[in-house]
């Protein structure tokens, strides 16, 4: 028991060390950029986009910048027929899933030809992952889901404000599928508190490898005091990119749902499995 203790204090010594220190990150991660398609100059709004995560921890856009119509509404038609399915097992008490929910156990397959997929593997997400996560990076999940109502104004379980578990960064992009007013229970967002912003420092939890890191009542108040929460109300199909190392939670859908999809990406150096993949031979 005491020598399992020791190991894994030194691994949490190690891990903490390993997140906090440039030097020995960027001699550990493989500073090249994974897409091909990196290797032209990033757009201006890429440029915004990334400049609003490094300073803030969130960005967003309308999906119609980045898509044509017809793209736009063949992707809105996939996940239109979507809803129309039963939706699968739930982790997260306060949302049902079309797509994922069953982490970290579950492997999701997906047609190549399918226009959601494909918008996952967009070149213009890839390359501002990459830019911002800085190292080669991994889709390494993805969801679809509905809010469910709730009449409760206290948030509970995975709804609580909390950090996602990552070394440093991780990036999520979350995209709206109906319009998402107040009532619909937006993502809310505490700015400047993830891995490279000006407030991040002051709320260490030890360890960000394992679970989300929910912060207790006192920490709360503090956080409250030092940023103002950013409730991304938005219009279907709003793109939200999101450092998710941040404080953040889904608010509460009291008399309207909210449709998301969610993208999950991670530098390749953190050791999480990538539960997405084609289907080969469709
Ligand atoms: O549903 C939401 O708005 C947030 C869920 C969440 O905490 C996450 O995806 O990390
Ligand atoms: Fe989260």
């Amino acid at each position: 028991m005491k020598v399992k203790e020791f190991c894994h204090k030194l691994s949490d010594a190690a891990i903490s060390l390993l997140s906090r220190s440039d030097f020995l990150w960027s001699l550990v991660s493989i500073r090249r950029n994974w897409f091909e398609d990196c290797t032209s100059p990033p757009t201006d709004l890429e440029k915004s986009i990334v400049e609003d995560l490094k300073r803030d921890g969130i960005s967003c856009f309308h999906l119609s910048e980045i898509l044509s119509a017809q793209e736009y509404s063949s992707v809105e038609k996939e996940i239109g027929s979507t809803w129309e399915r039963e939706p699968t097992v739930s982790n997260k008490d306060f949302l049902e899933y079309y797509f994922g929910g069953k982490y970290p156990d579950e492997m999701q397959f997906f047609d190549p030809q399918s226009s959601f997929w494909r918008l996952a593997n967009h070149s213009f997400f890839r390359r501002v992952v990459s830019n911002y996560l800085g190292d080669v990076s991994k889709l390494i999940y993805v969801e679809l889901n509905r809010t469910k109502l709730r009449h409760s104004a206290e948030l509970e379980g995975s709804q609580k404000i909390h950090r996602d578990p990552a070394l440093r960064s991780c990036l999520k992009i979350f995209i709206y599928w109906n319009n998402v007013n107040r009532e619909g229970g937006p993502f809310v967002y505490f700015p400047e508190t993830h891995f490279h912003g000006r407030f991040f420092s002051k709320f260490r939890s030890g360890r960000f490898v394992s679970g989300s890191h929910y912060l207790s009542v006192n920490d709360q108040s503090k956080l409250r005091k030092l940023t103002r929460p950013l409730s991304c109300v938005g219009a279907k199909g709003t793109v939200i990119l999101c450092d998710t190392s941040g404080f953040h939670f889904g608010g509460i859908s009291k008399t309207k749902t909210r449709e998301m999809s969610t993208f999950v990406y991670y530098p390749r150096i953190e050791p999480r499995p990538v539960r997405v993949k084609e289907r080969s031979g469709s």
